[in-house]
């Protein structure tokens, strides 16, 4: 038999999930190899043969059932959001929520709700790069005290289509070409700018993918959304529509292109590291959770319709009210059992949740659990230890594949006298589940309503709110992946029947960069009630401070371990950690290098510091690998500090003797030098240096 125990020397928080957990936790310490049926095994390196040199044996029932076991050992990946990276934490409340909804998680702030979250890209197979443009998932499971509920959303709050029905044709354009299956976790292609071009209700998540939110800098440091509108119901029945939102306390961050295709080489799993890296270290990823709420009798007052899964409500007309707090603190004991077997739904709601008419969110009702039949194997996949619900459930359904619940008793149906009726309904006034009672008149009809129509008056807003910086790399990227587009036809209609509809300086300038003719007039761009959203701008959502941070400390032999130490010190007591980076891992004193520059180019650091030391610095100014360190950091806008002869390495890789964002000094100035050098990289890029990188080669 299987033993289990408790894991050793891992942070085990003693949260309702991770005990209902401790059962399925498998340990092989001081324990024998046996077979699945027990069976102890003696030899695991040979198969029985008949002679030392003869055919192997099929009656090696021990060599047979290994083999076949890793024959079933994948099963199939999502069909989209394969890539997934996922971390156990804890939920909590502000203070109760008890007028908005009777949720029974909202309302204690004394009470902790175990949750579990998945982020993901959308694109890409299981195996794909972290860092590649795309919409990220964001589902997160609350294992409430009254069934699982399920906030399975994006980064992003806008979806590319209205309906569901055309969700397998935005997939289908989306994902791999059907004859070479490329490309591989991107839309620069052919495929999709064909569908998106021809498709204009697509025109405002396309702009959102084409923005900085598609290269995010961390998943914990990435918002998320619910996407459609939902709604709180409170005991008394009252009802209001809600948008969710999730807001990373350390603020929101991004890549810059050039970085994120780099990155994407140099370590593909640079999200899925820095989640688990920063768990590990306890430093706890935070996001609070808002809500937008507006009253059932203020449906129609916006110049968009509630029910249509393309349009955001402007923060600036509904204000996002904080209402509780994610802190993930755990990170997954197995990635298969947990993050490859978890089970989102958005039908996975509780008292006191409810959906809406939204075409998209009802189609996605019936998708999650289909879906799941395929790649979990039949329909017990809510019996995987990571699906179970941490509250009991009990009810008549029985057997099917995989079954592993012992029903004990006579009856599995309802009503019934044999065992006593149980088990039995609950009424909604002691918490069971009463649908909102909607009212609903209608034709049978397959109609889009009218109030969906307008497709650009949003994705115009968007373009409107973004800061300098952010409009270019919009337009870049609409001509980086236009430009991967094989068929011209695609990106002329992509610049002149959608462009062209939500800005005629951002259509003219990709027609420009795509050697077009500029677009004629006559687009009508959108005109959104809410002309500008400085919310929606990231760089309004940077936090202050470095908290998170990571800081290259480079440097070579023959420097002063002591500032080494002194430096990091004083980075880790701002929140950031500094790792020492040199040509080689030879030690530095009696300190060992933690990376080379080949190794952990700067293209994974968020901020450069060249201390002094003339045998070091002089090594690195010799070293091209050294002085394209900097140059890169530079270039990508990063925060440089140099200390003492460590600017000569600065001067070598010809950066300009002043530039925005570049701290440096004397040894005696060590201070000063860090307070400027902290104060930049706390910004996280200093945009003031655009037009200084132009000359920097990349
Ligand atoms: Fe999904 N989506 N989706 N989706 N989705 C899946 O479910 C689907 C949509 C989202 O980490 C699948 O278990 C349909 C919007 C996330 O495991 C599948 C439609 C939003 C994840 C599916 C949508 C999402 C999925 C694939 C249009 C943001 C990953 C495997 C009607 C609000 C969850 C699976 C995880 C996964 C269907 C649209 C978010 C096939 C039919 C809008 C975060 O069931």
């Amino acid at each position: 038999m299987t033993k289990h125990k408790s894991p050793q020397g891992k942070h085990q928080p003693t949260d309702a999930k991770s005990q209902s957990l401790e059962s399925f936790r498998a340990h092989a310490d001081g324990e024998a190899l046996r077979t699945n049926q027990g069976v102890k095994i003696a030899d695991n390196q040979n198969t029985l043969r008949a002679g030392a040199r003869g055919p192997s044996l099929l009656e090696d029932f021990i060599m047979r059932e290994k083999i076949t076991h890793f024959d079933h050992e994948r099963i199939p990946e999502r069909i989209v959001h394969a890539r997934g990276s996922a971390a156990h934490g804890v939920f909590r409340v502000y203070e109760s929520q008890a007028e908005l909804t009777r949720a029974g998680f909202l309302q204690d702030p004394a009470k902790e709700t175990p949750v579990y979250v998945r982020f993901s890209t959308v694109q890409g197979p299981r195996g794909s790069s972290d860092t590649v443009r795309d919409i990220r998932g964001f589902a997160t499971k609350f294992y409430t005290d009254e069934g699982n509920f399920d906030l399975v959303g994006n980064n992003v709050p806008v979806f590319f289509i209205q309906d569901a029905i055309k969700f397998p044709d935005f997939v289908h354009a989306v994902k791999p070409e059907a004859p070479d299956e490329m490309p591989t976790g991107g839309t620069a292609h052919d495929t999709f700018w064909d569908f998106v071009s021809l498709v204009p209700e697509s025109a405002h998540t396309v702009i959102w993918a084409m923005s900085d939110r598609a290269i995010p800098r961390s998943l914990r440091t990435m918002e998320g959304f619910g996407v459609h509108t939902f709604r709180f119901v409170n005991a008394k029945g009252h009802a209001r529509f809600i948008k969710w939102h999730w807001r990373p306390v350390l603020g929101s961050y991004s890549l810059l292109w050039d970085e994120a295709q780099k990155i994407a080489g140099k370590d593909p799993d640079f999200h899925r590291r820095d989640l688990w890296e920063a768990i590990e270290r306890g430093d706890y990823p935070e996001f609070e959770l808002g809500v937008q709420v507006i009253e059932e009798s203020d449906e129609h007052k916006f110049d968009f319709d509630l029910l249509d899964p393309t349009k955001l409500v402007p923060e600036e007309e509904v204000p996002v009210k904080i209402i509780g707090k994610m802190t993930l603190n755990r990170n997954p004991d197995n990635f298969f059992a947990e993050t490859e077997q978890v089970a989102f739904h958005p039908g996975h709601i509780v008292p006191g949740i409810d959906f809406t008419n939204d075409p998209l969110l009802q189609g996605r009702l019936f998708s999650y659990t289909d879906t799941q039949i395929s790649r979990l194997g039949g329909p017990n996949f809510h019996e995987i230890p990571i699906n179970r619900p941490v509250c009991p459930y009990q009810n008549n359904q029985r057997d099917a594949m995989h079954r592993q619940t012992l029903n004990v008793g006579q009856a599995s149906y309802e009503p019934n006298s044999v065992s006593g009726g149980w088990p039995k309904e609950t009424q909604p006034k002691d918490g069971g589940f009463e649908s909102y009672q909607e009212r609903m008149d209608g034709v049978k009809i397959r109609v889009r309503s009218e109030s969906f129509a307008d497709h650009f008056s949003q994705a115009t807003m968007f373009y409107h709110s973004m800061s300098e910086p952010e409009k270019d790399h919009i337009k870049a990227a609409y001509t980086f992946e236009l430009g991967k587009v094989t068929k011209p036809e695609i990106r002329e209609r992509q610049v002149n029947a959608i462009l062209a509809n939500i800005d005629a300086d951002l259509a003219a300038s990709v027609a420009q960069a795509l050697g077009l003719p500029k677009p004629k007039a006559g687009a009508k761009p959108g005109k959104p009630r809410t002309a500008s959203s400085p919310a929606l701008s990231l760089l309004n959502r940077v936090q202050p401070g470095i908290k998170a941070r990571k800081i290259a400390l480079l440097t070579a032999p023959g420097a002063d371990p002591a500032m080494l130490t002194r430096l990091r010190d004083a980075f880790a007591l701002e929140g950031a950690t500094a790792l020492v980076i040199a040509p080689t891992l030879a030690p530095i004193g009696d300190l060992a290098p933690d990376a080379t520059i080949t190794g952990m180019p700067s293209v994974m650091f968020d901020a450069v510091f060249v201390p002094g030391g003339e045998k070091a610095t002089e090594a690195l100014a010799e070293s091209g690998d050294a002085r394209h360190f900097v140059l890169e950091a530079f270039k990508h806008l990063k925060a440089i500090g140099a200390l003492d002869t460590g600017r000569l390495v600065l001067s070598a890789a010809q950066l300009p003797d002043h530039a925005d964002g570049v701290a440096n000094g004397d040894e005696a100035e060590l201070e000063r030098v860090l307070k400027e050098f902290i104060e930049a990289a706390g910004q996280h890029r200093v945009w003031s240096r655009v037009a200084q990188t132009l000359a920097v080669p990349a």
